[in-house]
């Protein structure tokens, strides 16, 4: 049987971290656009995006932040469109579909449990007069009291406004009991086979990054969903590489992007999205995978297709 080809998604901005921590992660429209369209040209055949508030870089859901964007990335690659349904971890879920609801794009994630979502500790990295807006200190400092919640009351509320809409769910999953809700929510036919799911390590609050977890993580989903669903991994901070490295050998696919790290390699910054996503393409195919185009990727994932979408 051929070899699965890896389907890579670059996650360009993403809320956790803010303009201070690096000058590359983008918040403006003009350099969300362009870091996505430079990160499908480097081989990423999904795109997962958020939106910031165009002047100061803070985490927004509001569609009008969106709007200058989606087009623009439409318009100069082929990729899919993925929207975070995730985005201002403290919001309601009514506000955070919101932009998945405008735009109707191929897919959007869709968050599987409530948890401590927390990222307090890259504050105490930060002096004073180090932060560049005012916004910073306190949304980094105040994440230790962050509930990101996502009852199964909001995922039912999500997947019945979006059905209408043939999206496809990035499951996130950060941590094992999150792929039983997953189980669950398809046992009363609120997601079709077959599901994506994103195994996520290493977030503060979910499972950490060791490879075990990876394993048994993977194993707890064949379990439970069998032929009926896709995968990807998602490793924050560090991890990133390696268990993407990981993911490809085990015959899934895999996230990168600074939403996740900002990184390049241990304690150097990364100079763009696309400087990660070629990292981990070329580590990909030097061991002999092949990277999925993004029309590759629609028929992996089973996508509306391109044509369907809102913008
Ligand atoms: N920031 C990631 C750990 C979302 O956008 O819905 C998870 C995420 C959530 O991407
Ligand atoms: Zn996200």
């Amino acid at each position: 049987m051929a070899k699965q080809k890896t389907i890579i998604t670059c996650a360009v901005t993403g809320a956790i971290h803010t303009p201070t921590m690096s000058d590359a992660l983008p918040f403006t429209y003009d350099d969300i656009a362009q870091q996505a369209v430079d990160a499908a040209e480097a081989g990423a055949s999904i795109l997962h995006l958020h939106a910031r508030h165009n002047e100061t870089g803070a985490p927004s859901v509001n569609p009008d932040d969106f709007a200058p964007f989606l087009p623009r990335i439409k318009q100069s690659t082929n990729a899919v469109v993925n929207i975070s349904t995730g985005g201002s971890l403290t919001l309601s879920i009514q506000d955070r579909i919101k932009p998945a609801k405008t735009f109707s794009p191929e897919m959007c994630s869709m968050n599987m449990g409530s948890m401590n979502f927390s990222f307090h500790p890259l504050a105490n990295r930060y002096s004073e007069e180090d932060w560049k807006y005012d916004w910073e200190k306190d949304y980094v400092a105040n994440s230790d009291q962050n509930i990101f919640r996502n009852t199964f009351r909001d995922i039912k509320e999500a997947a019945e406004t979006l059905a209408p809409h043939g999206i496809k769910f990035e499951h996130e999953c950060y941590d094992v009991g999150h792929l039983y809700n997953l189980k669950y929510c398809m046992d009363i036919g609120l997601f079709k086979a077959p599901v994506f799911i994103q195994f996520i390590f290493g977030i503060m609050g979910g499972i950490g990054p060791e490879v075990d977890n990876l394993i048994f993580m993977k194993r707890t989903a064949d379990r439970l969903f069998g032929d009926d669903y896709r995968w990807s991994v998602l490793g924050a901070g560090g991890a990133q590489m390696g268990l993407g490295t990981t993911a490809s050998q085990m015959g899934g696919h895999l996230r990168v992007g600074l939403e996740d790290s900002l990184f390049i390699s241990r304690g150097k910054l990364a100079a763009s999205n696309a400087q990660q996503v070629a990292k981990i393409r070329r580590i990909v195919e030097d061991l002999g995978c092949e990277i999925a185009s993004p029309d590759e990727a629609r028929e992996i994932l089973d996508l509306k297709g391109g044509d369907s979408v809102s913008f």
